[in-house]
C-alpha cells in the first residue's frame, strides 16, 4: 500500500521557512524564475512525488500535482512567489495546505471519484515582470504570450485549453489580508476591480546648490503632490490607492532629479469608481506638472475587473463549513480562474490583518482549521 508522509501544517511551513528569507527584514524575496522561487517548486515536486501524485507542467510556469486523472478534476492550490519582503502565509499557507488536505482525506480513507489536482500558479505577485497573476492569465488566455514581456527568462505557450477542459471547479485557500474575518475559516464573495499603473514623470536634471528655486523643472515635486493627490482622491471614494514603488534617476543627494518612475495601485468596490479615481489623478498630476514645468504619463500595466465567485459553490462551502462569506481587495489567481471555470476561495483569518510584510502572521489551530475544511470542501466535491 502506497505510504504517505503525514506531517503537520507547521512541519511543512518550517521546512521552506528558510528559503529566499531576508535575514535584515526577516520577509521572504521569492520572485518568480529566481533561485529561492525554483527551491520552492522543487520542494513542492518532491512532496507532490512523495504522495504519488503526476506532475505535469503546463508551459506557462504552473505546476499541476494530480491524485487520479481525467476530467471533472476538483483543483486546489495557489502560489509560492512573494512581494518583496513579505510573509510566509500569502501563496504559500493554500499549496500546504493542499498537500495536508490530502494527507488527510487518505487519512479518513477517502477515495474521490473524481481527481484532485494542487496547482502552483506562477508570479501570482508580478513582483518580477510587473502583470499580477501572469501563470494564470497565461494558462486561461486572459493574456498572450506575445502581450507580455519576460526578458528571455520563459518562453511560455499560453492557453491550455486540453487543462482547463479538465478543471470541474478550482477552491484556492489563502490567509485573509485584511482583519475583516473574525472565525477561523471564511468563504470569499468577490474581488474589488484593480490595477498597477506606471507614472514617468520628467523634468531637467541640474544643481542642487546653484539652481535657483524659481528656475527648477523638478519631477521630484510633481511626484510628491501625485502621492499625496493619490490618498486623497482615494478617500473621497472609499477606494485605496497606494504608490509604494519608486525609482529617481540619478539619484543624486546633489542633483534635482531628470525623472521620477512610480507605481500607483489602486483598488475599489466598482471598476467605475477604479477609472474615476485614475482619472482624477491623471488630471491634477498633469496639472501639477504644467505648474513645475515638468511631465507626467500614466501607463495601465496590470488591470483585474470585479469578481464575483461562483455563487452556488460560494453557497455549497458556506453551508458545509458554516463560514461566514466576506469580500476582499486583494487579488488572487482565484479570479482570474473564476472567468473560466466555477471558482471559490477559502480564507484563513488573519488576526492582525498585516499581510505584504515580514510581520504577516495567522496561528497554528486557524491554520490547522484551514486545513480540515480543504479537506471536508474536497471531500464534499469529489465523493
Ligand atoms: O496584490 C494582491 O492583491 C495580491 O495579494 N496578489
Ligand atoms: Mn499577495
Ligand atoms: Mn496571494
Amino acid at each position: 500500500m502506497f505510504e504517505y508522509p503525514w506531517t503537520s501544517l507547521m512541519k511543512l511551513l518550517d521546512e521552506i521557512a528558510d528559503i529566499g528569507r531576508d535575514p535584515v527584514s526577516g520577509g521572504y524575496v521569492r520572485y518568480a524564475w529566481t533561485e529561492p522561487e525554483l527551491a520552492l517548486r522543487d520542494w513542492f515536486r518532491d512532496q507532490a512525488t512523495q504522495r504519488g501524485l503526476a506532475l505535469e507542467d503546463d508551459g506557462n510556469g504552473n505546476i499541476f500535482a494530480w491524485w487520479g486523472s481525467g476530467p471533472d478534476a476538483v483543483l486546489t492550490g495557489s502560489h509560492l512567489d512573494s512581494v518583496p519582503h513579505g510573509g510566509a502565509y500569502d501563496g504559500p499557507l493554500g499549496v500546504v495546505s493542499a498537500l495536508l488536505a490530502i494527507d488527510e482525506l487518505r487519512q479518513r480513507g477517502v477515495k474521490p471519484a473524481k481527481p484532485i489536482g494542487i496547482a502552483v500558479f506562477a508570479e501570482e505577485e508580478g513582483s518580477r515582470f510587473g502583470l499580477a497573476c501572469l501563470g494564470s492569465r497565461l494558462l486561461t488566455g486572459a493574456v498572450a504570450p506575445d502581450q507580455v514581456d519576460l526578458q528571455g527568462v520563459f518562453e511560455p505557450v499560453g492557453r491550455r485549453q486540453d487543462i482547463l477542459d479538465r478543471i470541474g471547479c478550482f477552491v484556492e485557500l489563502h490567509i485573509e489580508q485584511g482583519r475583516a474575518l473574525q472565525r477561523p475559516v471564511g468563504v470569499a464573495s468577490a474581488i474589488w476591480p484593480h490595477g498597477r499603473w506606471r507614472l514617468d514623470f520628467a523634468g531637467e536634471p541640474n544643481h542642487a546648490g546653484t539652481t535657483q528655486m524659481g528656475d527648477r523643472r523638478d519631477p521630484m515635486l510633481t511626484f510628491a503632490f501625485t502621492v499625496l493627490a493619490a490618498n486623497k482622491e482615494a478617500r473621497l471614494r472609499h477606494a485605496h490607492a497606494t504608490i509604494g514603488r519608486v525609482q529617481v534617476a540619478p539619484n543624486a543627494t546633489n542633483a534635482i532629479p531628470s525623472s521620477v518612475r512610480a507605481w500607483l495601485d489602486a483598488r475599489a468596490p466598482s471598476p467605475e469608481i477604479v477609472d474615476e479615481l485614475v482619472e482624477a489623478l491623471r488630471a491634477k498630476a498633469s496639472e501639477r506638472a504644467s505648474r513645475d514645468g515638468t511631465t507626467v504619463t500614466m501607463t495601465a500595466e496590470s488591470i483585474t475587473p470585479a469578481i464575483e465567485f461562483h455563487i452556488g459553490l460560494r453557497d455549497r462551502l458556506a453551508r458545509l463549513l458554516d463560514a461566514p462569506i466576506l469580500p476582499t481587495g486583494a487579488g488572487h489567481d482565484a479570479g482570474v480562474l473564476s472567468a473560466y471555470v466555477p471558482t471559490a476561495m477559502l480564507f484563513v483569518r488573519n488576526p492582525t490583518g498585516v499581510s505584504h510584510s515580514p510581520l504577516e502572521y495567522a496561528a497554528d489551530e486557524d491554520c490547522e482549521a484551514g486545513v480540515t475544511a480543504l479537506a471536508d470542501v474536497l471531500q464534499d466535491l469529489t465523493c
